[in-house]
Order: structure tokens, then sequence, then C-alpha cells
């Protein structure tokens, strides 16, 4: 059986969905109504946590999309995408993966949150974690001054991963203090063949397809 990705529009599941297509594995992609947990309950069935994305391979589950790219580029390499343990910028790599969604994803989850999916509640907490995400974004811009990618020299893993936490944040409308190199490595990273096409897998039925819908 293909490799099956589970995911909603413009949500985390484009990190490992990016990385199977640059890498022409076959795979499956589920697209679901957002949020699957209430609007696709027998979803709970399949990942526990209702989260997206959710891989299965084989006897394989994974629920955190970083996690999942990584396992692709090792499991299915060898890939340009992976940076190998024996380069200069093997730690700055796994820095780049970890920061991608602990420090530049998850303080927009809690803007989402307080913003689309419970306004009100704690506005203070959204603007505060807007501000936070904007801020954070200090080391990515000075690390793109004098270079085109992040690291190796080459698109690679590293560049999914962080570009996604700016997409996330293009759409959500907190873009406006984006830096000269973060736009100029963005654009050129989303006019990718494979980008596109993966950007294109859309939910069609009944219920909203993303948390702006
Ligand atoms: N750290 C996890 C986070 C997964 C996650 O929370 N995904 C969000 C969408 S981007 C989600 O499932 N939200 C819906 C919900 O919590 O019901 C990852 O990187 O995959």
């Amino acid at each position: 059986m293909a490799i099956k990705i589970y995911s909603t529009q413009g949500s985390r599941g484009m990190r490992p969905i990016w990385t199977a297509e640059e890498m022409g594995l076959e795979y499956e992609v589920e697209m679901m109504p957002f949020p699957p947990r209430f609007m696709q309950p027998e979803y709970m069935k399949v990942n526990i946590l209702g989260t997206i994305p959710y891989l299965i391979d084989g006897d394989a589950r994974m629920t955190e999309s970083v996690g999942i790219s990584q396992y692709l580029v090792d499991r299915y390499g060898p890939t340009d995408l992976k940076v190998n343990i024996e380069e200069d910028d093997y730690p700055f790599y796994l820095n780049w993966l970890a920061h991608s969604d602990a420090t530049i994803t998850f303080p927009q989850t809690v803007f989402i949150r307080y913003t689309l999916q419970e306004p009100g509640v704690a506005d203070k907490a959204a603007e505060g974690y807007r501000r936070w995400f904007l801020a954070r974004l200090k080391l990515l811009e000075v690390t793109l001054e004098d270079r085109e990618y992040l690291c190796s020299n080459r698109f690679t893993i590293a560049d999914i991963c962080v570009s996604y936490a700016l997409y996330l944040a293009r759409s959500l409308g907190i873009d406006e203090a984006f830096k000269p190199n973060i736009l100029r490595w963005t654009d050129m990273l989303f006019e990718r063949e494979a980008f596109k096409k993966i950007e294109a897998y859309k939910y069609d039925g009944p219920g909203p397809a993303g948390p702006n819908d």
C-alpha cells in the first residue's frame, strides 16, 4: 500500500506532502474538513489526537509534520532534501527543523485559536503571540542575508518545514512585518512546481476546508 497522509487545506500537512512530492514518492492524500475532530469525527478512530497531519506507512503511524518529513527523507532517500550527519550544516538543519514548528508555528496556533476559533476569550493572548511570532523571525531574516537556501547551499526539508510557517502567516494576514530576505526566499520556494501542485490539493466536500472558512 502506498504512503497515506491525512491532511486539511493549508495545514501543517503541507510539509510532508510537499516532501513526498519533491521526492517523487508514491503517496495518497486524504483531504478532510477542518477541524476533523468535529467535522469528521470518525477520524478520531484513525488518529486519537484528531490532529493533522497523520501518516500511515506500513506499520508506521506518525502525528508530527516535521517528523514525517524527516522520516520520508531518511527512509526513502538518498535525497538532496536531507542534510547528512557528516555535513557542516547538520546542526543547523536539526535546529531549523525543530524551530519551524516549536518556535514559529506554535505561536500561530495560539493566534488561530483566540482569533478564529474562540474570539473574545483571550484577545490579549492572540495579540501577544502574533507579536511573539513576528519577533522570532529575526533569526531567519539574518540567516538568509547571505544564502539562497537555509542549509548546505541546496533546497532541503529545512526550507520546506520553515517556509510552511511563513505560508501559514500569509494566509492569516500576519505577514505585515516580513522583511526582504524572507520575502525573496518564500517567493522563490512557493514558485516550485511541487509546491504549486500540492497547494492545489483541496477539500471539496461539505463543511469548512480550513480555519479561515
Ligand atoms: N506539532 C504537530 C501539530 C499538529 C496540529 O496541531 N495540527 C493542527 C493543524 S495545522 C490541527 O490539527 N488542528 C486541528 C485541531 O486541533 O483540532 C505537527 O507539527 O504536526
